[in-house]
């Protein structure tokens, strides 16, 4: 790596300009943008808004800031506000600049990507302002300071103005205006959805700080209200963040259970709570920044639940002399949110999201062990309800092992013998092997037909598919619609999953763009996610993009996948004939292509388009699917008045 990394003093007690080290010029950041925000996809342009975000943060954990807002203008123009201080103004001895100015154009130590400092004693802000300023076409900020409004512009990281003062104010903040350039982007249009959840879970993180966000393009001004803006305020902080992933579920126990502990410069806070579904969801962070790749946090969670579990179980005699729970008893149908703070946050792992420091493991296990103990002495009920989860968690294992063991035997699970409804491809190595899961038997019939069979293979599913929400492991291992899914894929189950044995590296599913289409769609969805993750995980997972529409001028006809492209190919079709008339067919669906066609559009590797099925944000999946499929009809029918107009891009 040409990068150096040069330690900062993150104990300086106030602000000082000569914490400011000159790293690097802002040029490399255009050069290797992923160096510093990890990615030029929807990614990296989302991240440009946390960096800026994350110094208003800073300034809310100094005990300054209560409210940040955050909104999409026009154009894709984000704009982030505070009420903080205003970043200072001053001119530095050493550089001679404003240090607003030395924010904004100086590359700084600490680099975000791979995880801050622990900002607690201030001083190390802003690390990231020059990057997102390096990859914007254009930024500029206002600082209302000292009764004064000072302005500064750049462009692409260059001053395009100098600080002035442009009026006076009675408050003080920071208000930053930025768009990403497009030179460095694939895409520059913002996801409202994607910036709302990570500011919700910001101001879950950060009890009492307030975050609004808005979407104010004129191309969202259509949607519902509540689809396009929300201020959030969390008193209780991740107690609240806790009762929000189980709002779709029935809780066992009225209570949040929450512990919090802290030693020497570190803290730890855990907020749990246990619903009746057989989901486990811990979901952790370190310095307010997620870690879905756990680490040290979350060992230390579950080693020390487990173990205060059975403790309390042998105490109070619910479990017999003998017995034992194992973690993934004692967690079936918990929510779990792991928060800690710590000086020298190492992330490990390739994608930087996994918790290194040992200190956290050995924190966390110690104030549960303490902390948890107490309260199921003091809460007997809690303590029952809890047991009893656990101990049925552990029977309904045991059934399905068994269960399991039947298939197995029986359907040739691992022997090769496949299901009826199975047309195979010739190829054998999955690497170069597909296979359609395709909805409705006049589809598969085409499907079928149209495919070429030396590499790509074909399961029709039919009628509704049972609801894996609501069934518990055995039942879906002894399920009839989903055993040929399981068999044609050949890797497993569950706990038994082997990907190496997958027979097929794309799995493709084809339904209709339609009600029935997309039931299906996100009933197979629910079903990998959570019985085959490692499927979605390492994106063999595929939805099939059949066209929309068939436009017809004489001998010629083309197809179109958007409303957008139809008009577009008409357009073309017509050429400089005005009057020329082009017919334009919608298809109904999948069943009524000739073989052909399918195979065209939508199954010729070198023409068609697959949308590759991302896990993207676990959390926000699993919290579709369960609000999609669970018990409660209420939030269902909130969730889908909301976003029906986009039901069909949800992407999970
Ligand atoms: C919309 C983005 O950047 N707010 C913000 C940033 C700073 C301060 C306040 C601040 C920090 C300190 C003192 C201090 C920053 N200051 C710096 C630096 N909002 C946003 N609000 N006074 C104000 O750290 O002591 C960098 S960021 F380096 F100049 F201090």
């Amino acid at each position: 790596m040409d990068y150096k990394e040069t330690a900062v003093n993150q104990n300086a007690e106030a602000y000082d300009a000569s914490q400011i080290q000159v790293l690097e010029g802002l040029e490399a950041v255009r050069l290797r943008p992923g160096m510093y925000i990890g990615s030029t996809s929807s990614s990296g342009l989302h991240h440009l808004v946390y960096e800026i975000v994350d110094n208003a943060i800073d300034e809310a954990l100094a005990g300054f800031c209560h409210h940040i807002s955050v909104t999409i203008e026009a154009g894709n123009v984000i704009r982030v506000e505070d009420d903080g201080r205003g970043i200072p103004v001053d001119v530095q001895e050493q550089t001679g600049k404003p240090a607003l100015e030395v924010v904004y154009t100086v590359l700084h130590a600490g680099g975000k990507f791979g995880g801050g400092g622990y900002k607690v004693s201030g001083g190390l802000h802003g690390v990231g302002a020059s990057v997102v300023n390096a990859l914007s076409e254009w930024l500029e900020v206002e600082v209302h300071r000292g009764g004064k409004i000072y302005q500064m512009k750049f462009s692409r990281g260059d001053k395009t103005q100098d600080m002035r003062i442009i009026g006076e104010t009675d408050r003080t903040g920071t208000t930053v205006r930025f768009k990403p350039d497009p030179q460095m982007f694939e895409d520059t249009v913002y996801s409202y959805e994607t910036l709302h959840v990570r500011m919700r879970e910001q101001a879950f993180l950060n009890a009492g700080l307030r975050i609004s966000i808005r979407d104010e393009r004129p191309e969202s001004a259509d949607l519902p209200e509540e689809a396009r803006e929300e201020s959030m305020c969390y008193a209780g902080g991740i107690r609240e963040f806790v009762s929000y992933l189980n709002r779709t579920k029935e809780p066992l126990h009225p209570d949040v259970i929450y512990v919090s502990g802290s030693r020497e410069d570190s803290e730890a806070e855990i907020a749990l709570q246990w619903n009746d579904s057989y989901n486990e969801a811990i979901v952790s962070f370190a310095n307010n920044i997620h870690t879905p790749g756990g680490g040290m946090h979350e060992t230390g969670f579950k080693t020390a639940l487990t173990r205060v579990i059975n403790a309390y179980g042998r105490k109070t005699g619910l479990l017999k002399e003998g017995e034992s729970l194992s973690g993934e008893d004692c967690r079936e149908g918990m929510t779990a949110v792991i928060s800690v703070k710590l000086t020298n946050p190492q992330f490990e792992g390739q994608t930087k999201d996994k918790l290194g420091n040992s200190e956290m493991r050995t924190l966390v296990d110690g104030i549960l062990q303490e902390k948890l103990t107490d309260f199921l002495e003091e809460n007997p009920q809690v303590g029952r309800s809890v047991m009893d989860k656990a101990l049925t968690a552990s029977r309904a294992r045991e059934a399905a092992r068994k269960a399991r063991e039947s298939i197995r035997n029986k359907s040739g699970l691992e022997s090769g013998g496949m299901p009826e409804k199975l047309k195979d491809c010739n190829e054998k190595d999955p690497a170069l092997c597909e296979i359609y899961i395709v909805e409705g038997d006049s589809a598969a019939g085409s499907a079928n037909q149209g495919r070429d069979s030396r590499f790509q293979a074909v399961l029709a599913m039919w009628g509704k598919m049972l609801n894996v929400e609501k069934a518990r492991a055995d039942k879906i291992y002894k399920n009839e619609k989903l055993q040929p899914v399981i068999s044609a894929l050949g890797a497993g189950i569950g706990e038994d999953f082997n990907l190496e044995k997958l027979r097929y590296h794309k799995v493709i599913i084809m339904a209709d763009a339609d009600v029935d289409g997309s039931h299906i769609r996100t009933l197979l969805l629910t079903f990998f996610f959570r019985y085959m993750r490692p499927l979605i995980e390492n994106g063999y997972v595929y939805s099939a993009v059949p066209p929309l529409y068939k436009l017809t001028r004489g001998k010629t006809q083309r197809v179109a996948y958007s409303d957008e492209e139809r008009d577009k190919v008409s357009a073309e079709m017509r050429g400089h004939n005005p009057n020329a008339k082009v017919d334009i067919a919608r298809y109904k669906g999948l069943g009524e292509m000739s073989k052909d066609e399918l195979w065209e559009t939508t199954m010729d590797p070198e023409k068609r388009t697959l949308r590759r099925i991302t896990l993207g944000d676990a959390i926000q999946a699993d919290q579709i699917f369960s609000l999609l499929m669970g018990e409660e009809v209420e939030p269902r029918r909130a969730w889908i008045e909301t976003n029906a107009k986009y039901v069909s891009n949800l992407d999970i």
